[in-house]
């Protein structure tokens, strides 16, 4: 009888185990992966705190804020006299009408500070509404406050709540200085150093920040109202946000610094203002 041939082994038509199949599928999928990998066609998401931050390829995560808060931060110098600056697309429309509609229930009319008694009083100079939410309240309003801290140099702890602030037609801030002509207001934190103003809605026409004693060159634009032609002035534009210094670099008040909110002439306005202090406000 004849023997079997002593190589029937790797016969052709024999067939493979399921294992080898397996192993083979397997080994294919991960040349194929990573031959993805290196074309930069693919990248594995990573924590937006790895290594992918620094390299040309972003995670997933990365990528979704980028969109969110708009690629295109961008910075613009308003005024050297005072220290003035627009961070445009510094905040995303998320994140803006989820402090219109955190606030809105709770709008009160808006007060000024008495310059020689300190107390909160009713005035014609401001005539919005506004509501102040809890430094660190939520997780949504801790990340935009750490935003400030990060775009301002000032720790968080140095701010006071986020004041939200609501005008209808007419309605203004008449110009006036953020820091304080009184002793009471600065027994917690010192002075108010800084300011940062998020405009959380754009305006048909009106509602401009005015600096009427900045240094500029007077030209302004004709889409501007009267009020916001009498000085340096910024147009809210939903998302942007405006950092002005009510001190000098050397700690002394800066009276350039006087602003106002112009009346609206059409539309609403939404803003929401962070005062900063030179020392940790307790809140
Ligand atoms: O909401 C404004 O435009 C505005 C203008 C001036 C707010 C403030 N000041 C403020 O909150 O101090
Ligand atoms: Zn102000």
């Amino acid at each position: 009888m004849a023997r079997p041939p002593r190589h029937s082994r790797m016969l052709p038509g024999r067939r493979s185990s399921p294992f080898t199949l397996i192993l083979a599928a397997l080994l294919t999928v991960s040349v194929v992966l990573l031959m993805l990998l290196a074309l930069g066609i693919f990248s594995l998401p990573v924590d937006s705190d790895g290594p992918a931050k620094h390299g040309p390829r972003r995670s997933i995560r990365e990528k979704k804020n980028a969109v969110e808060h708009g690629e295109n931060q961008w910075t613009e110098v308003i005024s050297w006299e005072p220290r003035a600056f627009l961070y445009h697309n510094f905040m995303s429309q998320k994140e803006c009408e989820y402090l219109i509609e955190l606030a809105k229930p709770h709008m009160q009319k808006s007060t000024v500070v008495d310059s020689v008694t300190g107390r909160s009083k009713d005035s014609r100079v401001r005539t919005s509404a506004g509501m102040f939410l809890r430094r660190g309240q939520d997780k949504i309003i801790r990340t935009i406050e750490k935003r400030i801290a990060d775009f301002s140099f000032i720790p968080m702890e140095h701010g006071e709540g986020l004041q939200v602030l609501h005008y209808e037609v007419g309605q203004k801030y008449e110009p006036h200085f953020d820091y304080f002509m009184d002793e009471f207001n600065t027994k917690n934190g010192g002075q108010r150093i800084a300011t940062l103003l998020m405009y959380l809605s754009d305006v048909e026409e009106g509602g401009e920040t005015v600096f009427p004693s900045a240094k500029f060159n007077g030209s302004s634009s004709p889409e501007l109202s009267e009020c916001a032609k009498k000085g340096l002035s910024v147009k809210p534009k939903m998302g942007d946000a405006l950092l002005f210094w009510s001190m000098k670099p050397d700690a002394s008040l800066d009276p350039s610094s006087l602003h106002g909110g112009c009346p609206v002439i059409a539309g609403n306005k939404w803003s929401a203002t962070k005062w900063m202090r030179v020392h940790e406000y307790r809140t």
